[in-house]
């Protein structure tokens, strides 16, 4: 439930996030960066969103996309420089566009100088920075195969939840949390608003322990032991504590959202906390496989249940398949009533750079075409386990994150069809993908649907604090209402492929349909949507 006290900024705002390399190149090298960034904030402004979440930009190796972070001080040469930083958060402030950054801190590059020191000098302090040990336990990586690798030039094995780049941190050190604690500091100081925190269920705050001896139906190991650690809460909530001091003292409130690896709703709501993370994401409902307007509704209905405070709502990110291909089968009237849903639903909206015009999955030909470290780790596995060169592919394609990373389609002449600086997607990319300046240019385009959405959510205080005063499903019609005091908004979104009677009230103000088959009675039409404003007499 949602009280009606103090609101906070982040409740009102509209979120989308931007995959750094592949949104806007400002400098002609192909690779997205700050300064393309900022030559967008005209568009992101016109589109309406007022929250960016962006993904990490750090000197990294990008054997992960720079989830693999060389330097927690710096900006990465390839997205250009502190003062391109600078510069980008001046004026998105300026345009009332709040910016929260992706910070990793499970794991660091073994690029970075912590873990260069902690090979090669034992006997420094760094050492205790990670976990190393003689023999390796049963433990394994969520990108497939063995969590230890052996350290360069030594006897040891070291610990990775992921790449074997990727070098866990001990947060069982003091010294680890507080030069953490640094790095927060540093970027709130440079005028970021919040964090989104990388897999922040995942910190080893209790060390190594038990063996995980169970594996799920695909078989894979369940990470028994090794996430969600004994210790975890009150680990998370020293980051929250100082993130929340640091900024009241600067007379600023900031935004924290955690990334809980979990898809059912039971494990990510006991980290969603006055005194632990202001939101987690839904992955109960974002990350669903196929679409299944039942279990939406039962994940909507759940998430009010269960969770305090808001619930996160989307269906796209840099880690899955894009709902357009993977939800929507390529049906843009689906598409159009997911958006619906998307953004009038309760909770914080996190649009995925992209959605708005409908961009499908990239789908790599061959594995010489995946970067995705998780894609062909997997491929790597699958050939030694002897599968097929195909099956190995196969197997690969369900893993790989590229899907949903294809460069922005805007129309430019340039990287209308892919990007330099994801060199996998190349020939095979395809042309005749939607594009944001036609869809611009269409008054009946899918983008101008979200603009309307995403102005409607802004101008209305009942669509992000409302409670749901109904929520229904009834033969594919999702109806809902969020009130506020005597305004209520009415939503009818209809998820079936017959057209359905509608509710229209004659006295409601239509507030945009799309769909709305006039008569006796109103229907609408397969994927139509409702949206209607009562105001309530005040006795
Ligand atoms: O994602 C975590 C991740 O890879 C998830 O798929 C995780 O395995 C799952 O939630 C477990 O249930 C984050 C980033 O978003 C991703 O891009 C990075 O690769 C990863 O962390 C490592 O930093
Ligand atoms: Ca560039």
């Amino acid at each position: 439930m949602l009280t009606d006290t103090k609101h906070k900024w982040w409740q009102s705002t509209v979120f989308y996030e931007i995959y750094m390399a592949s949104f806007q190149d400002g400098n002609g090298d192909g690779i997205g960066d700050f300064k393309g960034l900022t030559s967008r904030l005209d568009y992101l402004q016109d589109l309406g969103v007022n929250g960016l979440w962006i993904t990490p930009f750090y000197p990294s190796p990008k054997v992960d996309n720079g989830y693999d972070v060389a330097d927690y001080f710096n900006v990465d040469p390839d997205f250009g420089s502190l003062e391109d930083f600078d510069h980008f958060i001046e004026k998105a402030h300026a345009r009332g566009i709040r910016v929260i950054i992706d910070v990793v801190l499970n794991h660091v590059s073994t690029e970075h100088a912590w873990f260069r020191e902690a090979v090669s000098n034992p006997e420094s302090k760094y050492r205790d920075y990670f976990f190393f040990q003689d023999e390796p336990n049963g433990w394994e990586s969520f990108f497939g195969g063995s969590a230890w690798e052996k350290e360069p030039d030594g006897t040891q094995v070291y610990y990775h939840k992921f790449a074997p780049e990727q070098a866990d941190l001990n947060w069982q050190n003091k010294a680890v949390r507080d030069d953490m604690l640094r790095v927060l500091k540093f970027w709130l100081d440079r005028g970021v608003d919040g964090f989104r925190l990388d897999v922040i269920n995942f910190l080893s705050c209790n060390g190594i322990g038990e063996e995980n001896l169970h594996r799920d139906s695909k078989g894979r190991q369940i990470h028994d032991h090794d996430i969600d650690q004994p210790g975890i809460y009150d680990c998370i909530s020293e980051i929250c504590d100082f993130v929340r001091d640091y900024s009241a003292r600067r007379g600023k409130e900031s935004f924290l959202v955690g990334e809980v690896g979990h898809e059912e709703l039971s494990k990510l709501a006991p980290y969603q906390r006055d005194d632990l993370l202001d939101v987690v994401f839904n992955f109960n409902l974002g990350s669903m496989g196929s679409f299944d307007i039942g279990e939406i509704h039962g994940q909507l209905v759940a998430m009010e249940d269960q969770l305090v405070g808001l619930p996160t709502i989307f269906f796209n990110s840099h880690d899955m398949a894009r709902s357009m291909s993977r939800l929507c089968h390529d049906n843009a009237e689906q598409a159009a009533a997911l958006a619906a849903l998307t953004l009038m639903a309760k909770g914080v909206s996190f649009l995925y750079f992209g959605e708005e015009i409908g961009m499908p999955d990239y789908i790599p030909q061959s594995v010489s075409e995946m970067q995705d470290v998780q894609a062909v780790n997997h491929y790597q596995l699958a050939l030694a386990e002897g599968k097929s060169i195909s099956e190995a592919y196969d197997k690969a394609l369900e893993e790989c994150r590229d899907k949903s990373r294809l460069y922005m389609q805007w129309n430019d002449d340039k990287f209308s069809g892919f990007s330099r600086s994801t060199p996998w997607i190349g020939e095979t990319a395809p042309n005749n993908l939607p594009k944001v300046e036609e869809q611009i240019n269409d008054p009946d385009s899918l983008w101008h649907w979200y603009k309307t959405l995403i102005a409607l959510r802004r101008d209305n205080p009942a669509l992000n604090f409302g409670n749901y005063d109904i929520l229904s499903l009834e033969k594919g019609l999702l109806t809902f209402a969020r009130r506020r005091q005597n305004k209520i908004i009415h939503i009818q979104i209809n998820f079936s492929d017959q057209k359905h009677p509608v509710n229209h009230n004659p006295s409601h103000e239509v507030l945009a349909s799309k769909g709305l088959d006039l008569g006796e009675p109103d229907y609408l039409l397969p994927f139509g949507t409702l949206i209607t404003r009562e105001v309530q007499d005040v006795c």
